[in-house]
């Protein structure tokens, strides 16, 4: 057996059940990738992988539809035989000398089964000019599917601005591991980030600023629908937030009559918290907050909004839950479902509302009590802007620092008591980006923290264990290295 052959229990997130046959698969220039005929989805799913095998292996892989059987040699990706049990996300991945053939339920179990192929070739697979090879796979079988149903990342937009590139790179980053939820932060105090055609001085105004001055913008509306079908086409589903009613400094910056006293503030830059509130009383807000969350519902094809409701220390309680209130209201008369941050267990929520708990477990509890589903974002553990240790160059520490094994060593039905796992919908880490200027410092802020909380949401809790990740993760750095991520190399991992 070749030496550097990744064996199928090194994959990460952990697949559910992976068994060895102990022989060999080689990919050749002759090999192709087949699909079962009829579904345009399949071949962009077909062209996916091609895509990602062609620059290190200099092979051509055309996509083919199947007519009669695969030729010896190749890869077959199918939902035919349609096994429910694999659920949306899940695949059966069977690999033989002469064959790797994927299966799902679901096109969806495809893509995530994709990234197990990847992992399972040898780590210079994922170099971007060609290698020598040999490309073997060892054989055997994988069956795997999902934990949670939301496993997600959440990016600040709003105190930095990153680009439609930058973004795509992220959401390209969060597909290696079979993440589904890309969260954007698209409004705070210190910048307003998408195009709002009945309200255009919230980007005009809102979006000209980002903390300590530097560079900022917006997206118009074709740049986020873009950024939606990229994150489609990878099954990736976009939750757009627009923070409210803190955090809202730089729309009533853009808007006078959004304030009370009819006075728009001036633009912020700085990154203190909690000072800033729509008018709770004016009926205009409701009027800018039906518009802005309208055009953002038909612009997102996923069922959720995010309204905030963090840190809203600037509204009175009272105002506070006739507002949220009144925002779910507006949410789901635009089809959708509301999701906000742990306070909004504060008021009365209707169901199926979904509330992200970050920092205090009595308000998830009280959310789940209430009939709402729980998203984890704990801080101590989740929060990729806190920093590793004191020598970060980067981040925060009002949550503790958070080294890798803290990132990875919990588990949602144990960190708080009293939300059972049938309410809890999954993990999502959140990068704040007060102190991150470009992609590259966010790359280093969430890798690998983001990998153990990918591992988190989809790998079953039996099994766990930290020795065995952080083995897996050494082993993993190459690849790491050859897509180009900007990485921390904790010193709690033994890399290769
Ligand atoms: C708390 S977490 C916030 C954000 C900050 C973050 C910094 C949450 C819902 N609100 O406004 O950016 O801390 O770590």
């Amino acid at each position: 057996m070749n030496k550097s052959l990744p064996t199928l229990d090194t994959v990460i997130p952990r697949p559910v059940s992976a068994t060895a046959a102990g022989g060999q698969f080689t990919l050749s220039p002759n090999t192709s990738i087949y699909i079962e005929p009829g579904s345009p989805e399949l071949t962009g799913i077909g062209q996916y992988l091609a895509d990602k095998l062609k620059p290190a292996t200099g092979y051509k892989l055309p996509v083919l539809s199947l007519a009669g059987s695969p030729a010896k040699g190749s890869i077959y990706l199918t939902t035919k035989d349609r096994d429910a049990n694999l659920g949306e996300e899940g695949y059966l991945l069977t690999i033989t000398p002469d064959q790797v053939t994927l299966a799902a339920y679901q096109p969806a179990g495809l893509f995530h089964g994709i990234q197990t192929i990847r992992q399972l070739l040898p780590a210079s697979i994922e170099q971007p000019a060609p290698q020598p090879g040999p490309w073997v796979i060892a054989t055997g079988t994988i069956r795997d599917y999902p934990r949670f149903t939301w496993r997600g990342s959440m990016l600040d937009v709003a105190r930095h601005f990153f680009s439609v590139a930058d973004v795509k790179r992220y959401i390209e980053e969060l597909t290696y591991y079979k993440m589904n939820r890309f969260h954007l932060h698209l409004a705070d105090d210190q910048g307003w980030r998408l195009m709002i055609n009945s309200w255009p001085n919230l980007a005009r105004i809102g979006g000209s600023t980002a903390v300590n001055h530097d560079p900022a913008g917006y997206y118009t509306q074709a740049e986020y629908s873009d950024i939606v079908s990229y994150a489609a086409n990878r099954y990736i589903m976009i939750v757009p937030e627009i923070d409210t009613p803190g955090h809202t400094n730089a729309a009533l910056a853009s808007y006078p009559e959004l304030n009370c006293n009819g006075i728009a503030p001036d633009l912020y830059t700085g990154t203190e918290v909690g000072f800033s509130s729509l008018c709770v009383d004016k009926e205009v807000t409701y009027k800018f907050l039906d518009d802005v969350i309208g055009e953002i519902a038909s612009l997102t094809p996923g069922p959720y909004i995010h309204i905030g409701g963090d840190e809203a220390a600037a509204t009175q309680p009272a105002d506070y839950k006739k507002f949220i209130e009144r925002v779910q209201t507006i949410v789901q008369a635009h089809g959708k479902q509301m999701v906000g941050w742990e306070e909004i267990s504060n008021v009365d929520l209707l169901p199926p509302s979904i509330d992200q708990y970050w920092t205090n477990p009595q308000q998830a509890v009280k959310a789940a009590q209430q009939g709402a589903k729980v998203l984890f974002s704990p801080a101590s553990k989740t929060y990729l802007d806190m920093k590793y240790d004191s020598s970060t160059p980067f981040g925060q520490d009002w949550a503790g620092f958070i080294e890798l094994q803290d990132a990875y060593d919990w588990d949602p039905t144990t960190q708080t008591a009293g939300v059972p796992e049938t309410d809890i919908l999954g993990v999502e880490a959140p990068l704040w980006s007060e102190t991150m200027r470009t992609i590259q410092d966010v790359e280093f802020m969430a890798f690998p923290r983001l990998i153990a909380i990918a591992e988190i949401g989809w790998s079953p809790l039996a099994g766990k264990s930290w020795k065995d990740f952080s083995t897996r993760l050494g082993a993993h750095a190459p690849r790491l290295d050859g897509m180009q991520f900007n990485f921390y190399r904790s010193k709690q991992v033994p890399w290769k």
